[in-house]
C-alpha cells in the first residue's frame, strides 16, 4: 500500500513528466552528491553550482541565478481563498479554481527532460508539538540543496509524516524562468502552494515566506497560535541570566545582523535561536513560547563583514554542515573566495561580477547583487543556544518591532500596553529594500513586517494579535526601534550593529523594572542617562535628536 505522500507525489509525476525522480534521504552524503550534481548541470550556459576556495571558505558553492529573478516578487504572489475579503486588502487574490487551472497546465509536462526533487521536510524539530510535516517537489538541484540547509529534510520527515494525509504540499517549477509565466499560488485551505518560474528564494524555498508565514499565519489564525516574520534570540547578562526576545523587522532592515549580535557592552551575550521566522504558542504556564522553524539562514551578503557582524563571517567560515551556498554575490577572482560591498573595507582588484563578467571598478555598478545571499546552517553558528532544538521553545519576555527610516521614528520606546505595543506595530513604515522587485526607499506601511507574508486579511491578523490578550496569562513587553534614522547629510546618526546591545541592554532594565521611563509622543522613552553609551562616540545633541519627533512630521 502506497502512503499518502507517495500518492501525492505519483499525481505529481503524471502531471509534471519527470525523466528521472530523487527521493532526498536527508543523510551527510546526499549534501556532496547534490553539490557534485550542480557542478555538473548547466543553466544559461554556467554551471549551477561552482566550487568557491575550499581552504577559506570550506563547503562553499557560488550560484548565479537568472538576472531576472534575483529577488521576491510580490506583484506575482497570489492568496487562493475562495473570497477576496478573506485574502483582505494586503494581497493579490485569484480564485482558487481558476489560479488552479492557469498553474496546471504550466506544471504540465514541465520535467520533461529533468530530474524531480521530492524533498520531504519539516519546519520545527521531529520532537516538538509545534512542528508541521512538509513535502516540496522542484526540478531544481540550487532549490534541493537550499532547503537540505534552511531546513530538516530527507528520512527524519518522511517518518514522521507517515501515513499521514495531514501535510504541507509544495509544488515548484523553474520552468523557462520567465516573468511572464511565474506565479507564487497559495491555496492556505489545502495547505498546498504551487510555484512556477523562479528559482529564487522566498519565491522557491518554499518552507520559508509560502509555508512557515502565508501558509503559516493562517493555521496560526484557525489554531491559535502566531505565524511570524521574526527572529528569536536570548540576552545573557553578567550574571548568566537569560532574557529572550522576538525581533520584527521587514525584509532587509536588521534581523539577521540582531540575530547573530556580538555585544560590545563586557559580559552580556546574545545567543542565536531564529533569524527570520518565529512560530509563536501559548504555553502550559500561559506564557508566549517561540521556535524557529527553520534550520538555516538565507541572509543578506553586503553589509555582512568582520565589523558590522563577526559571528556570520565565522558562521560562513565553519563546516559542521556541508555546503554553504553564495548566491549573486561576487568572487575575487584572485583566490576564488567570494565576496560583497561591505565583506572588506577595501575593494579587491580583480573580481568577478554576480554576471559573472570581470568587474570594471569605475562602471560605479555594484560589484554583487544588493539583494545577493549566503545560504547557511545554523549548526555552523557559534552562538546557537543550546536551546534551539527545544520542543517547547524558549519563553518571550519582550517583542521589539522596527523599521527603516531615515526621519521621524525615534531610536527605541516601548509601548504602554499590549494593545497599545499590536497598534504600534500595525501603523510600521519602512522604506523598501532590494530584497522584493520594485522602487527602493519609498516609504510603506510594512504592518508587523507581514505585509507581504500574512494569508489573510490583515484587519482579522490584527484582531488575532488582539486576541493574545485573553489567550495568555502573561504577556511579553513591546518595544519599538529604529537603528537608521540619519541627520542632515544623509548619515546614520546611530551607530548601529553591535552597539544595538545598548538599546537591548534598556530592555533589559525595564523589564527587570530597574529603570523607569518617560511618556512622550508615541509610548514611553528611555532618560538618556539611562541608556549605557560608554565608549561610544557620540554627542548630546545627536542623542536628543535620535528621539526627536518634529511636530509637522
Ligand atoms: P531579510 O533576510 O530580507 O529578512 O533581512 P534582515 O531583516 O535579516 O536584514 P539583515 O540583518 O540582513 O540586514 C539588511 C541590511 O541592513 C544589511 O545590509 C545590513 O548590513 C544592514 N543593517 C543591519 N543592521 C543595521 C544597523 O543596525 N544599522 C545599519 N545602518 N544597517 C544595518
Ligand atoms: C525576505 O525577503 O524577507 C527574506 C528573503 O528573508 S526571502 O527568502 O526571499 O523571502
Ligand atoms: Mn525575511
Amino acid at each position: 500500500m502506497k502512503t499518502p505522500l507517495q500518492n501525492w507525489v505519483d499525481e505529481q509525476i503524471k502531471l509534471m513528466q519527470p525523466d528521472k525522480v530523487y527521493w532526498m534521504d536527508g543523510s551527510e552524503e546526499e549534501g556532496r552528491r547534490l553539490a557534485e550534481i550542480g557542478e555538473k548541470e548547466t543553466i544559461d550556459e554556467h554551471p549551477v553550482l561552482q566550487k568557491l576556495n575550499q581552504e577559506f571558505f570550506p563547503g562553499a558553492y557560488w550560484h548565479r541565478s537568472n538576472p531576472n529573478d534575483v529577488a521576491r516578487t510580490e506583484q506575482l504572489t497570489f492568496i487562493c481563498l475562495p473570497n477576496k475579503e478573506d485574502a483582505g486588502p494586503n494581497n493579490n487574490w485569484m480564485e482558487p479554481k481558476e489560479a488552479k487551472e492557469k498553474l496546471n497546465s504550466l506544471f504540465k509536462g514541465c520535467m520533461k527532460g529533468r530530474t524531480m526533487y521530492v524533498i520531504p521536510f519539516l519546519m520545527g524539530n521531529e520532537k516538538s508539538p509545534y512542528s508541521k510535516c512538509c513535502v516540496e517537489i522542484t526540478d531544481s538541484v540550487y532549490v534541493a540543496i537550499s532547503m537540505r540547509i534552511m531546513t530538516r529534510t530527507g528520512k527524519v520527515a518522511i517518518d514522521k509524516i507517515g501515513n499521514s494525509t495531514n501535510f504541507f504540499k509544495g509544488m515548484h517549477s523553474i520552468g523557462d524562468v520567465n516573468p511572464e509565466r511565474r506565479y507564487i499560488m497559495h491555496f492556505p485551505q489545502e495547505n498546498l502552494v504551487m510555484s512556477f518560474g523562479s528559482g529564487y528564494g522566498g519565491n522557491a524555498l518554499l518552507g520559508k515566506k509560502c509555508c512557515s508565514l502565508r501558509i503559516g499565519s493562517y493555521l496560526g489564525y484557525k489554531e491559535g497560535w502566531l505565524a511570524e516574520h521574526m527572529i528569536i534570540i536570548g540576552v545573557e547578562d553578567p550574571k548568566g541570566k537569560k532574557t529572550y526576545f522576538l525581533g520584527s523587522f521587514p525584509s532587509a532592515c536588521g534581523k539577521t545582523n540582531l540575530a547573530l549580535l556580538n555585544p560590545v557592552l563586557e559580559g552580556y551575550k546574545v545567543w542565536t535561536l531564529g533569524d527570520d521566522i518565529a512560530w509563536i504558542n501559548v504555553g502550559p504556564d500561559g506564557r508566549l513560547y517561540a521556535m524557529n522553524p527553520e534550520m538555516g539562514f538565507f541572509g543578506v551578503a553586503p553589509g555582512t563583514g568582520k565589523k558590522t557582524n563577526p559571528i556570520m563571517v565565522e558562521t560562513l567560515k565553519n563546516n559542521k554542515f556541508f555546503p554553504t551556498l553564495y548566491t549573486n554575490t561576487a568572487v575575487n577572482a584572485e583566490d576564488n573566495t567570494p565576496w560583497w560591498e561591505g565583506y572588506t573595507e577595501k575593494t579587491p582588484d580583480n573580481l568577478i561580477d554576480w554576471h559573472g563578467n570581470k568587474y570594471v571598478k569605475k562602471s560605479g555598478e555594484v560589484v554583487a547583487h544588493k539583494n545577493s545571499r549566503f545560504t547557511v546552517s545554523v549548526y555552523n553558528c557559534p552562538t546557537l543556544a543550546k536551546e534551539f532544538d527545544d520542543p517547547k521553545g524558549v519563553p518571550i519576555s519582550g517583542i521589539i518591532f522596527g523599521g527603516r527610516r531615515k526621519s521621524t521614528i525615534p531610536l527605541v520606546y516601548e509601548s504602554t500596553s499590549w494593545e497599545n505595543g499590536v497598534f504600534d506595530a500595525s501603523i510600521i513604515g519602512s522604506e523598501t529594500t532590494a530584497a522584493a522587485g520594485g522602487k527602493l526607499g519609498a516609504v510603506r506601511r510594512d504592518p508587523m513586517s507581514m505585509l507581504p507574508f500574512c494569508g489573510y486579511n490583515m484587519g482579522d491578523y490584527f484582531g488575532h494579535w488582539l486576541s493574545f490578550a485573553k489567550r495568555a496569562k502573561h504577556l511579553p513587553k513591546i518595544f519599538m526601534v529604529n537603528w537608521f534614522r540619519k541627520d542632515e547629510e544623509g548619515n546614520y546618526m546611530w551607530p548601529g550593529f553591535r552597539d544595538n546591545s545598548r538599546i537591548l541592554k534598556w530592555m533589559l532594565d525595564r523589564i527587570e523594572g530597574k529603570v523607569q521611563a518617560q511618556e512622550k509622543e508615541l509610548g514611553l522613552f528611555p532618560k538618556i542617562e539611562d541608556l549605557y553609551l560608554e565608549g561610544l562616540d557620540i554627542s548630546k545633541e545627536t542623542m536628543e535628536k535620535l528621539f526627536k519627533i518634529p511636530k509637522e512630521e
